[in-house]
């Protein structure tokens, strides 16, 4: 437990689950917020399918493998993912999703991503899975988390998997003498956590530790986005300031602080 006086019990609670198990879930802080993303997402996958709009989106966009072959799926995802972020409101209201962990776990000048992504996995499909990683492997800096949020109910492999916190060093000490991402995934098997998620619900989660996902072996298709958000003045790794990252919360002492000047004029 993290005992500080200057933090709330409930902070401490979450702040203490976020270090020992890399991850937190929550009931989305805007549940009409993610409805509104949730219900957009089954017009635009509709739109390319050439479908009427359902009065069940959930149970169109779980049930959209009985509509849409392999081949097809990165046309839709691309599709969806491009309208989605077309759309003026999509930030804000997903980072109102999770706005209280966010600024809980990171803080409350924030930078946001500035696309968010999506992710589709229909049952028995191999062809859009991520290997084990840490997103600090390619270019994330390790003061980022990402907030990965499901638009259908998420739980065993079709959702993703986490390396808990104690295990990540070792497991990384190891790599060097493993010869595939597979023999990895091998190695860390025993040790993950799957993390079960009922839509409505966001995932914030450490993404220094080892993740990914499988094959989708349940039976309704996994829908999920994922947006990664940092303190403004803690280090950038590759995806930098202005291009990949977009300040969305800089508070006023820090504005001021900015353009401050000393006077001049008194050298000479
Ligand atoms: O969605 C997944 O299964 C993995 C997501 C991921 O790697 C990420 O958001 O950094
Ligand atoms: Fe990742």
């Amino acid at each position: 437990m993290i005992d500080t006086p200057f933090l709330l019990p409930e902070e401490q609670a979450l702040t203490s689950r976020f270090i020992n198990e890399g991850f937190v879930t929550a009931p989305a802080d805007d549940r009409s917020g993610l409805d509104r993303i949730q219900r957009r997402a089954a017009e635009l996958a509709a739109d390319y399918l050439n479908l009427p709009h359902s009065n069940d989106s959930l149970g169109f966009l779980d049930s959209i493998h009985s509509r849409v072959s392999v081949d097809n799926l990165n046309g839709l995802r691309m599709h969806v993912i491009t309208g989605l972020n077309a759309e003026p409101w999509l930030r804000p209201t997903y980072f109102r999703l999770a706005r209280s962990t966010i600024e809980t776990i990171v803080g409350n000048e924030l930078c946001m991503q500035r696309r968010v992504n999506l992710s589709i996995q229909m049952p028995d499909d191999d062809s859009s899975l991520l290997a084990t990683h840490s997103d600090v492997w390619s270019g994330d800096s390790p003061f980022e988390v990402v907030v990965w949020v499901p638009l259908v109910d998420v739980f065993r492999t079709k959702s993703m998997y986490l390396l808990p916190p104690s295990l990540n060093g070792e497991m990384q000490d190891r790599m060097a003498s493993l010869r595939s991402a597979e023999e990895l995934y091998k190695t860390i098997k025993p040790h993950l956590t799957w993390i079960d998620i009922p839509y409505g619900h966001v995932l914030v989660f450490n993404q220094t530790l080892m993740h990914g996902n499988r094959v989708n072996e349940e039976s309704g298709t996994r829908w999920t986005m994922n947006c990664r958000f940092k303190s403004i003045m803690s280090p950038y790794a590759d995806k930098r300031f202005g291009e990949f990252f977009e300040p969305i919360s800089l508070r006023p002492a820090t504005r001021i602080g900015m353009q401050y000047k000393l006077p001049g004029g008194f050298n000479g």
